[in-house]
């Protein structure tokens, strides 16, 4: 595995559905790895991963595993990263975060790498990785409000499963035989595992992502609404978000309706626009059924878009579906972009 040059990465939360993920993207893009530290918590300590065909044994984290380490990626939940971001910074790491414990600090850059890299530049030692549904959502904005302004955003999620971790899937698999098997379905994990009730999420659809804040909105709602005006640096934008989970394994999807700053622009041309957008791919002819989905999105660290239209009622108005996978550039694959992105600015040390 070991490369004579490159970086001590460590992975927090290598187990997890997204753990696994970033040391697939870690192999698949053969990033420059002279040690690679896996660290879970106790539970899973002495398990190993597979990276380059070689067994890893993973450790539980602690302050003293980031000794050395160069880059540490973080996924293993806000209070993993809330207590040891800070001491894998202290001891010289870039942490990159995909919790969202410190995206709305105003000391931590938040970075999708076609929107934003030039702020990696003012990082402290951590650097934030935004929210799955969000990361999508931007990469698709991001090219009409450089283009023509952007005034408003109104995203409904169709969001998957595995987002809300590996332990979710496992039980929407098992909720999917019992109701095959004309049993009673279990739920103990969605919509929050620490809430009072839980949902079915087989066959059904939950109109609610984390807990809800006083506002009415959830706190994934709330979580697309203030990074996305961060991210853009556009705190005037308006946004509303409503983030509905549906039982599909993995591959968010959302219908984003969004007012541009300009007149006379049509859906082609916006089409034209975002067919050249980085990291997007264009998806849309609807008299052959072209349109993205997330079953053939699964796998591809791109941002699919289809179902572009002008509003009826606004002239400055349009709507998009927007589809992407969420273990990769909604976690996985952006972390790494930014990692990649680090290394190519000179902004970690070898
Ligand atoms: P998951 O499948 O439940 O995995 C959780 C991982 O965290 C496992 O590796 C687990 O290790 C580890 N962990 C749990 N408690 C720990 C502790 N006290 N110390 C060290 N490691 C610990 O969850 P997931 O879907 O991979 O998501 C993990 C986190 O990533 C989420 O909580 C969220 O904050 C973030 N996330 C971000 C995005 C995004 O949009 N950017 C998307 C999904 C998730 P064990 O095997 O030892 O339990
Ligand atoms: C996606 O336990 C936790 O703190 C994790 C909750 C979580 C988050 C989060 O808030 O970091 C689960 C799934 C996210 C996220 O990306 O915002």
């Amino acid at each position: 595995m070991a490369q004579e040059r490159g970086f001590h990465v460590a992975v927090v939360g290598a187990t997890g559905a997204v753990g696994q993920q970033m040391l697939k993207t870690l192999e698949n893009r053969d990033f420059p790895i002279s040690k690679l530290t896996l660290l879970s918590s106790a539970r899973s300590a002495g398990k190993t991963a597979v990276y380059k065909g070689q067994d890893i044994t993973i450790e539980e984290a602690k302050p003293e595993s980031f000794e050395g380490v160069d880059i540490a990626l973080f996924s293993a939940g806000g209070s993993v990263s809330k207590a040891l971001a800070p001491e894998a910074a202290k001891r010289g790491a870039i942490v990159v975060d995909n919790t969202s414990a410190y995206r709305m600090d105003e000391n931590v850059p938040l970075v999708v790498p076609e929107v934003n890299p030039e702020d990696l530049k003012n990082h402290n030692g951590i650097i934030a990785n935004p929210n799955c549904s969000t990361i999508q959502m931007v990469v698709a904005l991001e090219p009409l409000r450089k283009k023509y302004g952007l005034k408003k955003v109104i995203v409904s999620t169709y969001q998957a499963v595995s987002g809300a971790g590996a332990a979710a899937v496992e039980e929407m698999y098992a909720q999917t035989q019992a109701i095959l098997d004309g049993t009673e379905p279990e739920a103990n994990i969605l919509p929050v595992g620490s809430a009072e009730k839980h949902y079915q999420i087989a066959f059904n659809a939950i109109p609610q992502i984390d807990k809800f804040e006083e506002n009415g909105f959830t706190f994934e709602e709330m979580k697309m609404i203030n990074e996305t005006k961060k991210i853009m640096h556009k705190q005037e934008l308006e946004v509303a978000a409503t983030c509905v989970r549906l039982p599909v394994g993995t591959g968010h999807s959302e219908s984003v309706y969004f007012e541009i700053d300009a007149e006379g622009v049509d859906a082609n041309e916006i089409k034209t626009l975002l067919a050249d957008a980085p990291g997007v791919v264009l998806q849309d002819n609807p008299s052959e059924q072209i349109y993205p989905m997330p079953a053939f999105c699964v796998g591809s660290n791109d941002v699919f878009v289809g179902r572009i239209r002008k509003d009826l009622d606004n002239e400055k108005g349009f709507h998009m579906w927007v589809v992407s996978d969420n273990l990769l550039k909604g976690a996985a694959w952006n972390s790494v972009q930014i990692a990649e992105k680090l290394v190519e600015l000179g902004l970690v040390k070898e």
